[in-house]
Order: structure tokens, then C-alpha cells, then sequence
């Protein structure tokens, strides 16, 4: 197997995830800073452009959540996520798409507004609203969301290193996690684990 990925980004969360369930694989660095998303040769392995994306034996997995349902349903004893309750997997995945589909987006509005706009008033416009719009994302999860001590409750899933990865995005928007004190202890229990502090240091390479 092997995972491609930039320092930092959401593939922190499949690094993390691949790491907690004991899997054997590769890294491999898309380099943003020489727009290595953007090339031929990485197109070819990925479309989209983007990182995750993780080649395995039966093809190339992309998008988040389903890497992380992928990593949960593949290692079953890693214990990575409600695997044999259909409503309490539902609610992991439910919340896991909130993360890619509007947190993750509302974040990239800040750094990566030409997606949606040439006009560069817009796209100055995207970039002022979008703080606003990761504090409330954050203070609905914060309230509705998070059950505490993980996102699940008691037991650790893979919403958490999704959730953590995001998490460490907020000072981009001058944000800080102590505002939202569930996901801030989350996000320090989450610093202890081996499998966190291994995936930070191989990223920093
Ligand atoms: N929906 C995708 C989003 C992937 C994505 O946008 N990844 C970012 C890094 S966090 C990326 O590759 N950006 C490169 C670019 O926009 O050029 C997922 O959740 O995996």
C-alpha cells in the first residue's frame, strides 16, 4: 500500500488511521510547494489533484471518509470504528462527511478561493468570511456533535484523527481549540498516542 500525501494535510487523518490499525505501507510526498498535485505524473495517479489518495491491491482510494471507512472495515480488530452497528456506523460516517464536505471546504475557501471565483474581490471576500464560518463549524460540533472523550463517545474511531487533523488547520484562521473545550481535550489525548506521534515525525520527514 501506499499513501500519498502532504505534510499537514487532511491525508493526516488516513497517515494517522493507517498507523492506528498496524497496516503496512508506503509513503509517499506530493511536494504542494512545487505544485506537484498539479502534475502530469500525479494526475495519472490521481485526477482529482489531490492528496489522500491511497493505491491498494484492488486500485486507488480517494476522499476521506471512505479511506477511513475503508481503513476501519479492513482492520477490524484495530477496533477503529463501529463496524457491526449499522446506525452507530451511520453516525460515524455522518459525521466524518460533515468534516469533508463543509468543514474542509469551509476552510479552503481561506487559501484556495480560485476554486470558486476569478473575481478577486470574491475571492477576498471568501477569504475574510471563512474564520466565521470554521468558528461556527467548530462550535456546532463543539455543542451537537462531539460526545467527548472522543467524537463517538467512549469508543476511539476514526472520526478522531479526522477531527484532530482539522482541528490543527484553526490558527490559519487565527482560531485557537481552546475555545471548544470538548474538542480541545480531544485533540490533547490525541497528542499521546503513539500512533499520532509517529505519523507528525514521518511527515516532518
Ligand atoms: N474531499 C477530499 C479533499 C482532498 C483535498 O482537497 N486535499 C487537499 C489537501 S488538504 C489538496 O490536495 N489540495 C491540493 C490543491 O488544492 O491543489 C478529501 O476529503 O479527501
Amino acid at each position: 500500500m501506499k499513501l500519498y500525501y502532504a505534510p499537514g494535510s487532511c491525508a493526516r487523518a488516513s497517515h494517522i488511521a493507517l498507523r492506528e490499525a498496524g497496516a503496512e505501507f508506503d509513503l509517499a510526498l506530493v511536494d504542494f510547494t512545487r505544485a506537484e498535485q498539479r502534475s502530469e505524473a500525479y494526475r495519472a495517479i490521481n485526477p482529482k489533484g489531490r492528496v489522500p489518495a491511497l493505491e491498494t491491491d484492488r486500485g486507488l482510494l480517494t476522499e476521506t471518509p471512505a479511506i477511513l471507512a475503508w481503513i476501519a472495515q479492513s482492520y477490524p480488530d484495530a477496533g477503529l470504528a463501529p463496524l457491526n452497528d449499522p446506525f452507530q456506523f451511520a453516525r460515524l460516517q455522518s459525521f466524518n462527511a460533515y468534516l469533508c464536505s463543509t468543514v474542509h471546504v469551509a476552510h479552503a475557501h481561506s487559501r484556495r478561493g480560485e476554486r470558486w471565483a476569478d473575481d478577486q474581490a470574491a475571492i477576498d471576500e471568501m477569504k475574510r468570511k471563512a474564520p466565521e464560518v470554521m468558528d461556527s463549524c467548530f462550535r456546532l460540533m463543539e455543542t451537537d456533535m462531539v460526545t467527548g472523550p472522543w467524537v463517538m463517545g467512549e469508543a476511539y474511531s476514526v472520526a478522531d484523527p479526522y477531527l484532530f487533523t482539522i482541528t490543527q488547520w484553526l490558527p490559519a484562521h487565527g482560531l485557537t481549540s481552546t475555545s471548544y473545550p470538548t474538542i480541545h481535550a480531544l485533540v490533547q489525548r490525541m497528542l499521546e498516542r503513539p500512533a499520532v506521534q509517529d505519523a507528525i515525525s514521518a511527515e516532518a520527514g
